[in-house]
């Protein structure tokens, strides 16, 4: 069985992490697969969302170490290679991919596995899951994007206090600190994120890349240049078949039928 599961339906890429018996931790082979379908999703125009969750108990429990010798006589590790080749890419293709991205948070999200989710557009989480950013529990820092979206979600003291601690965050309290978008029922969190990337994968496609390249640059805009951004985007999303659709619709009282084009 591949250890990233892919399939497509109804406009929807759906990824799935797949070697529960280690909670999905991530190692090489994962990241290849996983980096695949994210190409695929960017490519193909029939991709309109993606849907990531994980197999079994655990989201992603961050990088596979079981595969790190830490023995008193190996060589010290260079974990910059792996941020480097694998991590950094990865949220970064997140990032840039302009078509939104749903993530489906089924149990533990633990270090890069819980900044992996956190990279997603719109994070949903079982009520049973958890984020851990366990980080400092093995001498590291938080990293795939750690140490930037967590203060910009919840702010510095909270983001200080689960990176230093590493504890344990319910799905509920992330949920109420605006770490997540919703907490939903276990049994219907496959089910709520599907329908969710359903949805979005019949929105206007174009426009859902423009308002995710506008959310992310304003983090480091001043008021100025993203009100000069936003101009630029609107532009771009005014010559758009889908903004035509969807004035169109309004005009006739129907609901649109955006093309994503
Ligand atoms: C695992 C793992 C795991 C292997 C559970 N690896 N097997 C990036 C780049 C470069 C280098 C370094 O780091 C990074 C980023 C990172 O992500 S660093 C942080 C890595 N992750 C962690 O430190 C989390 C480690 N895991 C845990 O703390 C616990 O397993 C959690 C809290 C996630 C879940 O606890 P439990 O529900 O009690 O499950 P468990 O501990 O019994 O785990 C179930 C199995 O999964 C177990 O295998 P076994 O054969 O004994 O049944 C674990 O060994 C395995 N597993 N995480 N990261």
């Amino acid at each position: 069985m591949l250890p990233v599961l892919v399939s497509f339906d109804s406009g929807v890429l759906q990824v799935t992490l797949n070697r529960p018996e280690k909670l999905n931790a991530l190692n090489p082979e994962m990241h290849k697969l996983l980096r695949q379908a994210l190409e695929r999703a960017a490519e193909e125009r029939e991709v309109r969302a993606v849907l990531l969750s994980g197999a079994g108990r655990g989201f992603c429990a961050g990088q596979d170490l079981s595969e790190r010798d830490v023995s008193p006589g190996a060589a010290p590790i260079d974990l910059s290679v792996s941020l480097g080749s694998y991590y950094n890419p990865l949220v970064r293709r997140l990032r840039e991919l302009p078509k939104p991205v749903v993530c489906a948070v089924n149990g533990v999200a633990a270090g890069a596995g819980a900044n992996l989710a956190l990279a997603c557009d719109i994070v949903l989480a079982g009520r049973s899951a958890f984020f851990i950013q366990s980080f400092s529990r093995i001498g590291l820092v938080p990293d795939a994007g750690g140490t930037w979206i967590l203060p910009r979600l919840v702010g510095k003291a909270r983001a200080m206090a689960l990176a230093l601690l590493g504890e344990k965050l319910s799905a509920e309290q992330a949920a109420e600190w605006g770490l997540i978008w919703k907490v939903v029922d276990d049994e219907a969190l496959l089910s709520q994120g599907m329908e969710l990337a359903k949805q979005l994968a019949e929105g206007p496609t174009r426009g859902y890349g423009l308002i995710k390249k506008a959310m992310h640059a304003s983090s480091g805009n001043s008021l100025d240049a993203q009100l000069d951004l936003e101009r630029d985007l609107q532009r771009e999303a005014g010559y758009s078949e889908d903004y035509r659709e969807g004035v169109t619709a309004f005009k006739e009282k129907r609901p649109p039928r955006f093309k994503g084009k």
